[in-house]
């Protein structure tokens, strides 16, 4: 069985001490759950929700004892979370009010904002945190502004997903509404036949571990109320895998993607952050969103084609979300002043029931998304995803591109121009491939990301260049002198003074990342402090460094071209 790293989520950053700081993650792999010992049928159908009193209140974290590690560690595979210390934290546990000040000081007129029907779905999930995440909206949703809650269960096979829980929720004050999907049908589609069933003026998506903060769903639906061409994003803390603290996430990443058109949070673009400074409650604009968590109008998700019902199990459905709402003359935004909580898991416990597993279903519902908004990108990614371009001969598209047609959507060049500029893909005015060393005729080479870093930072080593593709070792270079590769890394100069290494970080537009080639010496010059980028040194001996322009061999580089359009 092959083992993809399907690294999905994530947020981190470097902080002001210069500390690579990760957050959250999730590392799918598709390792068979079966092979893990002792679970018996038996421990998988029984509820073992017995909450403790106090328990994991406040949002506090539940710790186990050491006595009782062996059970912790065999529940923990069920759902790859530590499910022991879930059944000992209340449905109801309070949480932190993770709002900052000014959120907490708004007002909002309930009688003046749409309705919304929350959607779960869930495939074998806990009892736990699907319940605690029903209980979480009907606590801290106002009455009138919830119309319904619908669950739809995506086939599970766990015995108190099923009348034990429609038993439960009939008793519950706000109406919640079970349907069931007969074979596993995959998230996609298991959300389009809540959404069949709704009847609430909006949709609220939520993952089946969550727990919604206080006074979150009034900010989404304001929004949407003012135009409903918006899609509504909270902002999504953490519950911890371990033991489910409820850690507060950081405000200032937005959602786009890699080169893999995998999903990744980074710091918000620098002209955002400026237009925030005066308000910090502002909504703020996000290329693509997490895809769990969001409120949309609901004759608005029909008007724009729902999902494309083609996409199988997980994966790839926000991306092309993003894009159509996008290109098609809506916004997508994460909204501040909602915050949710999601359980970030490191891997999926789940299986992909299909042929090729998780790789060929992620893949395919990534070349469909490619294949329908990405114009001429989507040779780009083809290009760098041999694994997705396989998948490219067996996927049709018709209707989804006859759906861009009928909509009269933008190009990805448009969305590239306007929704992320700070994007670093490669686009007509700017270089793209390898950049060689004269001297010795190694190429440039981004770090390994190694550990739980996903953003390669480091500095900057040589390898022998790789004549087949290996995006590894593709550059681009932008009109503006920014030097960045895949996952919003630049080229840096941390000391800006001679004979110190340079670093490849996270991209942030500033003068310290800037740089100038000059095509008649080849000379890489940093523009502050107009030294030359050199191979390492003896006192600074594992990167490349920066030096005195001395016109030697060692500091002239030659730019050579990739090409990635057909056209
Ligand atoms: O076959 C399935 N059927 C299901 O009903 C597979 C999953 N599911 C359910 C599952 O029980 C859960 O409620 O679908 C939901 C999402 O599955 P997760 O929780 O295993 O996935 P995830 O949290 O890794 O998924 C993120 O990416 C997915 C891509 O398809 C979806 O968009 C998820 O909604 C999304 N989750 C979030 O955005 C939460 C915040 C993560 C961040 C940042
Ligand atoms: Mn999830």
């Amino acid at each position: 069985m092959t083992m993809i790293r399907n690294d999905k989520h994530q947020k981190e950053y470097i902080d002001k001490r210069g500390i690579h700081v990760v957050v959250g993650h999730y590392l799918g792999n598709d390792l068979p759950w079966e092979t893990t010992p002792n679970i018996t049928n038996e421990i998988l159908n029984t509820n073992g929700y017995s909450p403790i009193p106090k328990a994991g209140d406040n949002g506090q974290p539940v710790f186990i004892s050491p006595h009782e590690n062996a059970k912790m560690k065999t529940l923990f595979h069920i759902n790859r979370f530590n499910l022991l210390a879930s059944d000992r934290i209340s449905v109801n546990r309070t949480i932190q009010d993770a709002r900052k000040q000014s959120c907490r000081e708004k007002s909002y007129v309930t009688s003046n904002l749409p309705d919304t029907s929350v959607i779960i779905v869930f495939h074998n999930e806990a009892w736990s945190t699907l319940l605690r995440t029903v209980h979480s909206v009907i606590n801290r949703s106002p009455r009138q502004l919830l119309r319904e809650i619908i669950l739809v269960d995506d086939a599970s096979e766990r015995a108190f997903l099923k009348n034990p829980l429609d038993d439960y929720v009939s008793k519950l004050p706000v109406y919640v509404k079970v349907i069931r999907a007969t074979n596993r049908t995959g998230l996609i589609r298991a959300r389009l036949m809540g959404a069949k069933v709704a009847r609430g003026q909006t949709l609220t998506f939520l993952d089946s571990h969550c727990e919604c903060n206080y006074y979150w769903l009034e900010p989404l639906l304001t929004r949407i109320a003012e135009d409903r061409k918006r899609v509504a994003c909270p902002v999504i803390d953490i519950i911890h895998d371990e033991n489910f603290a409820y850690v507060r996430s950081f405000e200032f990443h937005w959602g786009a993607f890699n080169w893999e058109l995998h999903f990744r949070w980074y710091p918000l673009g620098e002209k955002e952050i400026h237009r925030r400074q005066k308000d910090g409650t502002l909504p703020f604009r996000t290329p693509v969103m997490a895809g769990g968590l969001f409120s949309i109008d609901r004759s608005y998700f029909e008007e724009i084609g729902t999902y494309d019902e083609m996409m199988d199990i997980w994966g790839g459905e926000n991306i092309e979300l993003s894009f159509r709402v996008w290109q098609c003359g809506g916004s997508v935004e994460i909204v501040p002043c909602s915050h949710v909580g999601h359980l970030f898991r490191r891997s999926s416990p789940y299986s992909f029931p299909r042929p090729g597993g998780v790789g060929s279903v992620l893949y395919t519902n990534l070349a469909r998304a490619a294949e329908v908004w990405m114009d001429d990108w989507k040779e780009f990614f083809f290009l760098l995803n041999p694994g997705a371009k396989k998948m490219r001969k067996g996927i049709d598209v018709m209707e989804r591109k006859a759906l861009r047609e009928r909509l009269g959507c933008k190009s990805f060049k448009w969305y590239l121009d306007t929704v992320w500029p700070e994007h670093f893909l490669p686009t007509d005015g700017r270089f793209f491939g390898k950049i060689r060393n004269k001297k010795n005729g190694k190429c440039f080479q981004r770090p390994n990301t190694k550990g739980t870093a996903r953003q390669p930072v480091g500095k900057v080593q040589l390898g022998d260049c790789v004549f087949e593709t290996y995006p590894q070792q593709y550059f681009v270079l932008t009109k503006e002198g920014f030097l960045m590769t895949d996952e919003s890394i630049c080229l840096d100069s941390p000391e800006a003074t001679a004979d110190t290494n340079v670093v490849m970080l996270a991209c942030n537009e500033y003068k310290r990342q800037k740089w100038k080639y000059n095509p008649t010496d080849r000379t890489l010059v940093h523009v502050k402090s107009k030294l030359c980028l050199d191979l390492p040194s003896s006192h600074s001996p594992d990167g490349l460094t920066l030096q005195h322009c001395n016109k030697l061999a060692t500091q002239e580089w030659l730019f050579e071209t990739v090409t990635w359009k057909t056209s």
